[in-house]
């Protein structure tokens, strides 16, 4: 275990629960600011968790990284029995801080509070690792941890569109937004249809995904991101055949990116889009 440091620290709040967590002393500002339109969901619990990621001291790009998760209380107690929700343990979504990576995966339990991941991070730059979890009887609990990989941080390569149409393994999805112009803190419908590529007929086979049609992560594009910038929606059941739709609100005005994750034929399909809230 010599070649293991503890990387960063970072403590968590319970989902949509936005103000009531510190997260590095750098981000405080931030996530103090960010909780106005949250606080109908508001929720204070003793029982808070935090995340700790543990990191080998080399961190290089291109290359597998052996990553432990640990969960604790508040005090450093570690929680070692978690509930299944959306088929996992635990949910980890990974972005580089730009929002240009994007990665879903499942870390394996160890026991005794403890995941595991092998994530590859393909360039240098900042990464924010959203852990997305429940400890046995309590409420979903998001843990926000960070990873620096070192070197210098490639131009971005193209500015990012706001298109609205994506084709993907030969899947083409149309972003449907109700309005042109979405407000925070409003509830909106986003709706995404799902076409065949080379003919357009609407897709009506798709299979489900963690138990879901769907699932969509958003996260509003800030420096340093914070708990509050993401959002993990819910797919709505009982949609039409060929569309998967998801009921939200953004909290803030902003510019969010939307990954709009589903399973065609056992391979998942990632769709993303950038949406400006005013
Ligand atoms: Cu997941």
């Amino acid at each position: 275990m010599k070649r293991f440091i503890t990387e960063i620290i970072v403590s968590t709040s319970l989902l949509l629960a936005s103000s009531c967590s510190s997260v590095t002393p750098s981000n405080e500002t931030r996530v103090s600011s960010s909780d106005t339109n949250h606080t109908e969901h508001h929720e204070h619990t003793a029982e808070q968790s935090q995340a700790l990621v543990i990191t080998p001291k080399k961190l290089v790009v291109n290359q597998p990284i052996d990553l432990v998760i640990n969960i604790q209380d508040s005090t450093g107690k570690t929680i070692d029995k978690f509930d299944t929700f959306q088929e996992k343990l635990m949910h980890l979504i990974i972005v580089r801080e730009d929002l240009a990576t994007f990665d879903h995966i499942h870390p394996d339990y160890q026991g005794n509070g403890s995941f595991k991941i092998n994530p590859n991070f393909s360039s240098s730059g900042n990464y924010y690792l959203f852990s997305d979890y429940q400890p046995a009887g309590q409420k979903e609990t998001v843990s926000l941890m960070q990873v620096k990989i070192p070197g210098a941080i490639p131009l971005p390569k193209n500015l990012e569109k706001f298109e609205k149409n994506k084709v993907i393994s030969n899947v083409k999805v149309n972003f449907n937004l109700p309005d042109k112009n979405i407000r925070a803190g409003q509830e909106v419908s986003l709706k995404f249809a799902i076409q065949d590529a080379e003919n357009n007929q609407s897709i009506k086979d798709l299979k489900p995904y963690l138990g879901e049609r769907g699932h969509l992560v958003i996260i509003k594009s800030s420096s340093p991101l914070t708990i509050a910038d993401y959002i993990h929606a819910h797919a709505i059941k009982n949609s039409p055949d060929g569309q998967i739709e998801f009921l939200t609100h953004f909290p803030q005005p902003g510019t969010y990116k939307l990954w709009m994750q589903f399973n065609r034929n056992g391979k998942i399909n990632t769709a993303d889009f950038w949406v400006n809230v005013g």
